[in-house]
């Protein structure tokens, strides 16, 4: 399968409603669940699936995208043809950036020509999930499709924020809305719609044609959820292929983790005593980025009365060359090189790298990006006033999401 199928994974989203973590890196290379980035779902999805061609294509913000691919995903063999490259908008065609989604494949025409491949896999680095993209592509070669796009069902009331599907008995696909106001249900399921993951599997000639066709189309958005699809399903063979648990049967877990609450509740699932996706799974490994840092270490407080002795964490995940000294973590994650100090309290929060947690500070249902540093003493997640007094980002049920590189002043200690 892998001489055959290209990857391309569609990296170039703002994520502007994760804003602050998305003020400085796109939303793929958002970390995630401790020492990950959201891309490294689609990326390890790809290499576990035995598929190592893979273009990220990139636009918004691209830095901190292409150093993690650069430091975690070099290890393909260039000698059997393997690889990760990264393509920004090379202005080749025009001067445009990627206008959308099909813009972003059009614009890269050439560079797939030169890897010759018999389908293109579209994928999203936005997304949360562990997929055998294989089961995916099988099915699309044996039934002969121009395109196949991966379903699952959704709650009909978030039917708008997704392509919404009917098929017939044979899964070809008989009508797609992209983000309608009223999204049907599946018939005999009046409680749920069948909404498109965003993943395409295209024959390569096709997709050429139809991304040629629409590029020529003056008005068009250049989208395949606006556009392309919507074009091709008549006269075309457009099938659906649902993503079930291979073992259950049941709709699989994915997650598009689009707001800093479905960011949060994903990152806080991981922690769960039963998780819904499982990143202990040896058959599906979750690769990524692993700096050399030591193991994580907790530390105990002579000094202190009680239970505050013990560094502690528990229900949570602590990462590489973090200390917890004479600290307590509950329901945490907490990621590479966090500092938590003694008498310092730290629940259902999910530090980045380099978070230092100063002596009785307290931080409760916080998100705190890199290098932050909490001083003494301070408050996060008690009072919403007070966080956004702070300049925090605080959403509705209350979640505070910290910015990178924050430092507080004397006067944010209590
Ligand atoms: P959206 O989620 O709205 O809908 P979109 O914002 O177009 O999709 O993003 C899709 C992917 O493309 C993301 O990974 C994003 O990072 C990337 N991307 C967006 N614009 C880009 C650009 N100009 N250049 C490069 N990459 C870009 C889509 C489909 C729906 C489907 C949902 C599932 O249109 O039909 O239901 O995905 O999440
Ligand atoms: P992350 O916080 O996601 O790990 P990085 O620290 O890798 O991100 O880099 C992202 C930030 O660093 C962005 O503000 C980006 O603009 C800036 N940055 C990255 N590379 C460079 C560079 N070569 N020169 C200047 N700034 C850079």
């Amino acid at each position: 399968m892998n001489n055959n199928v290209l990857s391309v994974i569609l990296a170039g989203g703002k994520g502007s409603r994760l804003e602050p973590l998305t003020c400085d890196r796109s939303k793929p290379a958002v970390p995630f669940g401790g020492g990950f980035r959201i891309i490294d779902f689609a990326l390890s999805n790809c290499i576990n699936s035995g598929l190592r061609k893979i273009l990220v294509v990139t636009q918004y913000k691209a830095a901190s995208l292409e150093r993690h691919i650069e430091r975690g995903w070099h290890f393909l063999s260039a000698e059997l043809g393997e690889f990760v490259t990264v393509r920004p908008p090379e202005q080749r065609v025009d001067e445009n950036w990627y206008l959308g989604t099909a813009d972003a494949l059009y614009q890269n025409i050439y560079a797939i020509e030169q890897i010759s491949p018999k389908h293109v896999l579209i994928l999203s680095g936005d997304h949360i999930y562990q997929m055998n993209y294989a089961r995916f592509i099988s099915d699309h070669i044996q039934s002969e499709a121009d395109c196949s796009i991966a379903c699952l069902p959704v709650p009909k009331e978030e039917g708008r924020r997704f392509g919404v599907m009917d098929v017939d008995e044979d899964n070809r696909i008989v009508n797609f809305a992209e983000k309608p106001d009223a999204p049907r249900c599946i018939p005999g399921d009046p409680d749920h719609c069948l909404a498109s993951m965003g993943i395409y599997v295209f024959r390569t000639e096709f997709l050429f044609e139809q991304l040629c066709r629409d590029a020529n189309k003056p008005q068009s958005n250049r989208d395949f959820g606006k556009d392309i699809i919507p074009s091709i399903i008549e006269q075309h063979l457009v099938r659906a292929w649902s993503f079930t648990d291979a073992k259950t049967g049941e709709a699989a877990y994915w997650q598009d983790v689009g707001t800093l609450e479905s960011y949060y509740e994903a990152n806080m699932d991981l922690i769960s005593v039963d998780p819904q996706l499982n990143l202990y799974d040896n058959d599906w490994p979750i690769r990524s980025h692993q700096p050399p840092l030591p193991p994580p270490k907790f530390v105990f407080n002579e000094h202190a009365p009680g239970h505050d002795r013990i560094g502690h964490a528990v229900d949570s995940t602590v990462c590489p060359g973090s200390i917890i000294s004479g600290g307590t973590v509950e329901r945490s994650i907490i990621g590479p090189s966090v500092r938590i100090n003694s008498y310092a309290e730290v629940r259902d929060s999910i530090l980045y790298d380099r978070v230092t947690i100063g002596r009785h500070a307290r931080v409760r249902r916080a998100i705190i990006d890199k290098n932050v540093f909490v001083p003494e003493g301070m408050r996060i997640g008690y009072d919403p006033e007070e966080d956004r007094r702070h300049g925090l980002t605080v959403t509705e049920s209350g979640i505070v999401a910290v910015p990178k590189n924050a430092r507080f002043d004397q006067h944010s200690r209590v």
